[in-house]
């Protein structure tokens, strides 16, 4: 809960000329339209694994506003290529697909996660104890938004995370 009130913080220091308000929060901005706008939740990156320089992404995203909208693309200081990816069945098999973006719904939520939508950001340059990483989320409507993530441990690798495949 300690994380999710962090992040949920950070956004709402970097966003406030955006329309990112927590419903609870009272931020909003007058003039602005956007309704409570776009909230992201349980963000976090993982570094690369071991030998590799592929950092991933994660996190929830939730569409509050009445307008459908797209999470267009991501970038970072730490990468020069961030992409959005998603595991797609093709033959009965699951396979990485980079995507074009992220349909967001009004009103729903869409998760980032492992054998999900995800973020790659190759040629990470995450050194050893860095804690935290700015993305820059782009929306199709929504104005972009900057935020700061924290950088999980260097876990046992997952079949699931492992991108040795690209
Ligand atoms: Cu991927």
């Amino acid at each position: 809960m300690k994380k999710f009130l962090t992040i949920l913080a950070a956004v709402a220091l970097t966003a406030c000329s955006g329309d990112m308000n927590h419903g609870e929060g009272g931020m909003s901005h007058a003039g602005h339209q956007m309704d409570e706008g776009i909230v992201i939740s349980s963000a976090r990156v993982l570094p690369p694994f071991p030998g590799r320089d592929t950092a991933a992404g994660y996190f929830s995203i939730t569409n509050h506003s009445k307008v459908d909208d797209t999470l267009v693309s991501v970038s970072s200081p730490i990468s020069g290529a961030v992409e959005i990816h998603n595991h797609i069945e093709e033959d009965g098999v699951m396979k990485m697909r980079q995507v074009k973006g992220i349909p967001l719904k009004a009103g729903e939520t869409v998760e980032l996660k492992p054998g999900s939508f995800h973020l790659m950001m190759f040629k990470a340059n995450l050194p050893e104890g860095q804690e935290d990483v700015s993305l820059t989320l782009n929306y199709e409507k929504a104005p972009s938004v900057t935020m700061i993530v924290p950088v999980e441990g260097r876990g046992e690798p997952s079949k699931m995370d492992d991108h040795s495949g690209h």
